[in-house]
């Protein structure tokens, strides 16, 4: 008697999506992100965040070990913040984002744009969410390229900008000593201005955003200090337009996933007293590329 071989068969995906508005966002059900995802699943979720930027998944309830082990899926994960310690040893991947510590993030801003090779995208746990408020705002850079008019595109495509933390994170720097996190393989010990591209071009579609944010872009390369103040104003005012931008309501354990190479976000703090904690993992990002070589001459060249 021959036995046949025994089949494995994936069940059939359950994973649903819904989009959020017309430019950025959808929100995804059906997937429970605290198991290995089937490789359909895994693909699919991938190709939605190209294509939508943003994903909401609601109800997950993962913990630290569970958000780890999702992200790994999908890529490589940096230490917790070249500046902000990680929540603790066991996971030195994880930013723990706590309303009674120092940190707010109520300014629009891309992760950690003031080194060589931001974050390529971050996944964002609620753990603990105020009785009102705390809503999170994320803006498709890349619809607020697209609806720049043209000649404000075609002057913008070859400029670089200046990108510096030391605004934000100088004081936690300070205080953190001699107990420098890693970055990029080496201790991050001071702030250095970097540059990136005005315009970048994204890696895997192809498509151009606007990449300035108010957070960490102090100044465009080659302009006077007024022109660089008047052009990164009206560029930083018209990321937020509200048709750029999509918002979302936590409930604990609502877990979200954004590209961090096309969006900005802002964190709402206007939730009084209440404790509101979420945690943070991010993928190892690239050396952000603009559509041209920059039309001014580097006054920060890219460190080794
Ligand atoms: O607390 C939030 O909603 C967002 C915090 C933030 O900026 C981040 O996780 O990168
Ligand atoms: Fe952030």
């Amino acid at each position: 008697m021959t036995t046949a071989p025994l089949a494995f068969c994936e069940a059939p995906s359950t994973l649903r999506s819904r989009r959020l508005s017309a430019t950025i966002g959808a929100r995804v059900t059906g997937v429970d992100l605290s198991q290995p995802l089937p490789p359909a699943d895994r693909e699919a979720l991938w190709s939605l965040l190209l294509s939508h930027k943003v994903l909401v998944f609601p109800g997950q309830h993962l913990d630290a070990d569970t958000q780890v082990a999702f992200a790994r899926q999908f890529g490589d994960l940096t230490p917790s913040h070249p500046v902000m310690a990680a929540v603790d040893d066991d996971h030195p991947e994880v930013w723990e984002i706590d309303s009674y510590g120092a940190i707010r993030n109520d300014v629009w801003h891309t992760d950690v744009t003031f080194v060589e090779r931001p974050p390529l995208g971050s996944v964002l746990r609620a753990v603990r969410v105020p009785e009102f408020g705390g809503d999170t705002s994320w803006a498709s850079l890349e619809a607020a390229y697209d609806s720049l008019s043209a000649p404000i595109r075609t002057a913008i495509d070859g400029l670089t900008a200046v990108h510096d933390g030391s605004r934000t994170f100088a004081q936690s720097l300070a205080e953190r000593g001699a107990a420098y996190a890693d970055w990029d393989g080496r201790a991050f010990s001071a702030f250095v201005p970097v540059e990136h591209p005005v315009v970048r071009v994204h890696p895997e579609t192809g498509r151009r955003s606007l990449f300035v944010n108010p957070e960490f872009t102090v100044s465009i390369a080659g302009l006077s200090a007024y022109e660089s103040r008047g052009l990164l104003d009206a560029l930083f005012a018209h990321i937020s337009k509200p048709e750029h931008v999509v918002r979302h309501s936590w409930t604990a354990g609502d877990v979200v996933v954004w590209d961090n190479r096309c969006t900005a976000h802002y964190a709402n703090l206007d939730y009084g007293d209440f404790h509101r904690v979420m945690q943070r993992v991010t993928w190892v990002g690239d050396v952000p590329v603009g559509p041209r070589p920059a039309a001014t001459p580097s006054r920060h060249p890219r460190r080794p």
